[in-house]
């Protein structure tokens, strides 16, 4: 069985983004959105609301598309074994700048805390060392995560991090809800006010 999960999410991922500078950050729906708006809205962040399974794919894209730019995508367990090939396909491409961190409570946490995989043995930092990730570890107390952020900017990956969180659920604090306006915003932000904004 697991061990007790201490690691506070909100405080994880404001540590993760306290220098952020101009990372890119993508995050899964639901909890890890909340967090990363929580620790300060930015339009370098490009939350997914939805599509569930689909960030690590969206921050390969973003990686190979800027390679000179650090990606990182912030999702929960249950978004990662839901697009667990995904992992794979990183495995095979390794961009440099792209850095995964998984909050893992070992539930669906936004749907009622059923427990996933990963409250069963489920190892998703084994699975990404599997996959060739240069980079992967598993993550229990605050001295990894500022470890972890020190890292995020130095593009030595593909670099993966399955951090144990404990099964908390902090108030809501949404982003932006409008796809078009997070599209538009982040690309400019990206690209410059030359961006080309259809
Ligand atoms: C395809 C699909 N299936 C199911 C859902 C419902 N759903 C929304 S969030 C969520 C759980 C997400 O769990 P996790 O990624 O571990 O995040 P947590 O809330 O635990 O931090 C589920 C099942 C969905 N949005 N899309
Ligand atoms: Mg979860």
């Amino acid at each position: 069985m697991s061990r007790a999960n201490t690691l506070d999410r909100r405080a994880v991922v404001r540590s993760l983004l306290a220098r952020r500078g101009g990372l890119l950050l993508v995050t899964g729906l639901g909890a890890p959105a909340w967090d990363a708006t929580a620790a300060g809205d930015s339009p370098l962040t490009f939350p997914l609301w939805g599509a569930m399974g689909s960030a690590a794919m969206i921050g390969l894209g973003l990686a190979l598309a800027q390679p000179e730019r650090a990606v990182l995508v912030l999702t929960g367990d249950g978004e990662m074994l839901m697009g667990l090939g995904s992992l794979a396909t990183i495995g095979v491409q390794r961009p440099a700048n792209l850095a995964l961190a998984v909050l893992d409570n070992e539930r669906y946490g936004e749907t009622g805390m059923q427990e996933t995989h990963t409250a069963h043995g489920v190892d998703l930092a084994a699975i990404a060392a599997g996959c060739g990730f240069a980079q992967s570890e598993t993550i229990r107390d605050m001295a990894g995560i500022e470890a972890l952020g020190a890292r995020l900017d130095a593009r030595q990956g593909p670099l993966f991090a399955q951090v144990k969180i404990a099964a908390d659920t902090p108030p809501l604090a949404l982003p932006p809800r409008d796809g078009a306006l997070l599209k538009n915003r982040f690309r400019a932000a990206l690209l410059g006010p030359q961006a080309d904004l259809a």
